[in-house]
């Protein structure tokens, strides 16, 4: 009698540890819309495999803290551009483990409106600014403005390398940069402003990035690199830039299905640039653009539901 109550409790207890009381998966929502959907979809599809998760909207500066000290697990778009140098550095000191690489390649620019090469000619040739800066001044101002978003680039520094008469206004968050930029090209306005591919903007408003000296590892630590002696970021940012998924370093042990989704979720340009789209031109809430995604890429979503195997 007494060893079946026994027996009772541990099998009790077994299943309670393998379902009831198995850890939420954490994903981290940033403040660029196709991060946003992306990590709505990644969760859709770990709900739909019966995994609980927690989404967790944060600006992008804290991302790293959450992810290396497990306040967080996953974060599904890491750009190189912007998040390449501490993304390296964390990994190199296992604080967090590489999730996956997607097959999107990337690129994070000084980016103009097409109708701005005529008022400056030689774009897209980073040199045409010495000459032009002035059209991108604001009133009463004789920098010109380069616009940015929160996500940390030197760009002071690639300005003073480069001896730019520009000066950085940075806007919040990737609604604004979208706002700033249906503003200015509505009115046909000089606009200088971080942009990224793939995006909405693309399929939207033509334009180009502008090309600043090839990016290299070297330009960014070591002064001598590039056309200025005295300072790094003499350079621009990658061209065919990385993007992957990082996960927090205990991931792997505690949810290994969350594990195994975010191998399998290796997205193409177009993937995340429809993710973009949904909100930012269609307008969809994020949660329901990520609805709209996973039904636009039915056949994706579930060859990845049948690959992932979670019990
Ligand atoms: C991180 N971002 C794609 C907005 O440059």
């Amino acid at each position: 009698m007494i060893q079946n109550v026994r027996l009772g409790w541990s099998v009790a207890i077994l299943s309670f540890s393998c379902s009831t009381f198995a850890e939420t998966v954490k994903l981290l929502e940033l403040d660029w819309s196709s991060q946003r959907v992306l990590t709505h979809v990644l969760a859709d599809i770990l709900e739909s495999k019966n995994v609980k998760t927690e989404i967790i909207a944060i600006p992008s500066t804290p991302q790293w803290m959450y992810l290396s000290t497990g306040k967080a697990d996953i974060q599904v778009e890491v750009w190189e551009g912007s998040m390449g140098p501490q993304y390296q550095s964390l990994l190199d000191k296992a604080l967090i483990e590489e999730g996956g690489t997607h097959k999107a390649k990337t690129r994070e620019e000084w980016w103009y409106p097409d109708y701005v090469e005529a008022l400056c000619p030689g774009l897209p040739d980073w040199k045409a600014l010495e000459k032009c800066h002035a059209i991108f001044a604001e009133p009463g101002e004789q920098f010109g403005t380069f616009y940015t978003g929160p996500w940390e680039k030197p760009d002071n520094a690639r300005i003073r390398a480069l001896q730019l008469n520009f000066k950085v206004v940075v806007l919040p968050d990737g609604d604004s940069i979208n706002q700033k930029i249906h503003q200015y090209v509505s009115k046909k306005k000089p606009l200088l402003i971080f942009n990224w591919t793939p995006n909405w903007v693309e399929s939207t408003y033509p334009g180009s990035f502008v090309e600043f000296p090839p990016y290299s590892a070297e330009c960014e630590k070591d002064p001598k690199w590039g056309m200025n002696d005295k300072y790094p970021w003499d350079c621009g940012n990658p061209t065919g830039g990385w993007l992957k998924i990082a996960v927090s370093s205990g991931l792997k042990d505690r949810s290994h299905c969350a594990y195994k989704a975010v191998q399998k979720f290796q997205l193409t340009n177009s993937d995340v640039a429809l993710a973009a789209a949904l909100v930012d031109i269609n307008k969809l809430d994020v949660p329901s653009a990520a609805k709209e995604w996973m039904v636009q890429r039915n056949d994706y979503v579930r060859q990845v539901q049948q690959d992932i195997d979670c019990r």
